[in-house]
């Protein structure tokens, strides 16, 4: 596989940027190696700066549940660009999106439009603490939740790619009120309420991790998340920043039919532009600023580029079928990849949600961020490099989800099955 032309821009960008990158897990950390530059995608593929072309399963860490450059969203932004990429005012598009948002996900009342995940997730815990007068804020080992101070505490994705023990920079003062408890451990959940239940302002949990490997949430630890916050009057807040839109048309929140007081929303809502939303229960959203008085702002909150693609990437969900062939194709790539490693006699196992999955080379259930670390991330690092060579793009990290698009079919599974019966073979 020719990385030339990688190697060339990689030693320029490393003396430009940190690491290289403008996001530590595009660094390749994990798994070695230099990044592949890319330069171009269509449908399920990408394209790199050598011509090595790849079944992509970042899909921009999500975002691209339609396929990259997919004809509708490309002239949806193509036509916003034309008319003025951004006001700073009022428009028209951002009140269609929101009253689509509004109607699709059951617990969105009212809805504040920002530019990235962190940022939703930050203004959606500033407004439960403003609605609790409470500080303390509960996690789970493991979750995402953007880069926000507070949150750098036991996260996962890059921060648990890099084995960094959480953030230096990060005041103590910004941590002191964050708890992080096992993810799906319904007792520690108990003792903590019992301990701090009236001192809690919310909970924040991703309803499907994905950001320690894809870990589904049990039933009956998003229950008790549900039943103890409505006890001590603490808010519920569902990260959907992944889950939104992407393992159902109205989020994890309608799959489990548990309502949350508070959602973010990202990645899929833009179509692969910079757009993301919080809202939630009408009493607690009417405390945002210019209507309440929790302030919170953005220069390129809702502009009419990344909205109007944003619609048009829900546009294409919502029409019949689409959330089937997710499942479909998601379900016949989780079946081959566990043939190939029954076959290769390599113990591995898959955590699937809708069309975010993640095999984990572990011989134990992966039930939460203490398991999910016990995989065995060497193997995992080789596998991506097999399957890279194999023109099959997988996340570069263990601790991340593989993402499948409308626009894989038949074939892309078909390739990527026979490379990993190949890959796996290999690591025997
Ligand atoms: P952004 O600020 O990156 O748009 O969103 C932060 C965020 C919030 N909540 C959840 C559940 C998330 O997964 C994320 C971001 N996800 C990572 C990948 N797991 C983004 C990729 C990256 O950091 O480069």
């Amino acid at each position: 596989m020719r990385q030339d032309g990688s190697h060339r821009l990689y030693a320029r960008a490393q003396a430009l940027m940190p690491g290289g990158v403008n996001s530590p897990v595009r660094a390749f950390r994990a798994v070695g190696g230099i990044p592949p530059f890319l330069v171009c995608g269509e449908g399920a593929y990408v394209e790199d700066v050598d011509g090595n072309r790849y079944v992509d399963y970042v899909g921009s860490w999500g975002a691209l549940i339609c396929g990259h450059a997919h004809p509708e969203v490309v002239r949806a932004a193509v036509e916003a660009v034309e008319s003025g990429s951004s006001f700073g005012a009022c428009t028209p598009y951002e009140v269609a999106f929101a009253e689509v948002l509004c109607e699709a996900v059951p617990s969105l009342e009212m809805v504040r439009l920002v530019c990235s995940g962190t940022e939703a997730v930050m203004s959606a815990l500033r407004v439960a603490r403003a609605a609790t007068g409470r500080d303390r804020i509960v996690k789970f080992d493991g979750g995402y939740h953007g880069h926000a101070d507070a949150l750098l505490v036991r996260a996962g994705s890059g921060v648990a790619t890099l084995e960094l023990p959480d953030s230096p920079g990060v005041p103590a003062a910004a941590v002191q009120h964050t708890l992080s408890l096992p993810y799906n451990d319904v007792q520690a959940v108990e003792e903590v309420f019992a301990r701090f239940g009236p001192e809690i302002a919310a909970v924040v949990v991703e309803p499907v991790a994905g950001n320690m490997g894809v870990v589904p949430a049990e039933r009956a630890f998003l229950e008790v998340l549900r039943d103890l916050t409505a006890a001590y009057g603490a808010l519920l807040v569902f990260d959907e920043v992944i889950t939104g839109f992407r393992v159902g048309w109205g989020g994890a929140q309608a799959v489990f039919g548990i309502r949350p007081d508070l959602t973010s929303l990202g990645k899929v809502i833009g179509g692969g532009f910079p757009l993301a939303a919080y809202g939630g229960r009408r009493d607690v959203m009417s405390l945002v600023a210019p209507e309440g008085p929790v302030y919170q702002a953005g220069t390129l909150s809702g502009n009419p580029v990344a909205v109007r693609a944003g619609l048009a990437t829900l546009e294409r969900l919502r029409q019949p079928g689409a959330y089937e062939h997710l499942e479909r194709t998601s379900a016949q790539l989780e079946e081959g990849l566990l043939d190939a490693a029954r076959t290769a006699g390599v113990s591995v196992q898959v955590n699937r949600v809708g069309s975010m999955l993640t095999l984990f080379f572990s011989e134990i259930p992966v039930r939460d961020y203490e398991s999910a670390r016990r995989s065995d991330v060497v193997r995992y690092a080789q596998f991506f490099w097999e399957m890279l060579r194999r023109g099959v793009y997988l996340p570069p990290s263990q601790f991340e989800a593989m993402f499948v698009s409308l626009a894989h079919g038949p074939e892309e599974i078909r390739h990527t099955v026979e490379a990993a019966y190949e890959a796996l073979r290999k690591l025997r």
